[in-house]
């Protein structure tokens, strides 16, 4: 499958990698956004998230679950953080694997699209 992040997670394509298990991977996002901007996914591809089934609710979850725990790590939890998700072209997606950006470090932007 031609997936960028698919060749990301077999090792094809070298990322900076701040976390892998089972079935999540999160990377330093390669045009940082803000001082932290790392992007998790789930190892299964799912295009967006408009194609997530009830049976993929627990690893939808469980990556939330990473997030906040690479958000603590980091020192973002008293400050607060983003987490976010582009959906097909309306909502801005680019890369076709589903992806959750987290976004911190600094004061961010009220969210206006
Ligand atoms: P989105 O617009 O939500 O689909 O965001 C895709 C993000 O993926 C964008 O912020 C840049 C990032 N990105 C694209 N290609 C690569 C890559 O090869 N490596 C890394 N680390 N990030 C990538």
């Amino acid at each position: 499958m031609d997936c960028i992040f698919c060749k990301i997670i077999q090792k094809e394509i070298p990322a900076q990698i701040v976390y892998e298990d089972e079935e999540i991977l999160a990377f330093k996002d390669i045009r940082p956004m803000a001082p932290v901007h790392i992007l998790l996914i789930p190892k299964k591809h799912i295009s967006d998230i408009s194609e997530i089934l009830p049976e993929d609710a627990g690893l939808i979850g469980r990556i939330h679950l990473v997030a906040v725990n690479l958000a603590r790590e980091l020192g973002m939890e008293e400050e607060g953080f983003r987490l976010v998700n582009n959906c097909k072209s309306n909502g801005g997606q680019e890369v076709f694997h589903v992806h959750f950006h987290l976004l911190g470090g600094r004061k961010l932007g009220a969210f206006a699209g």
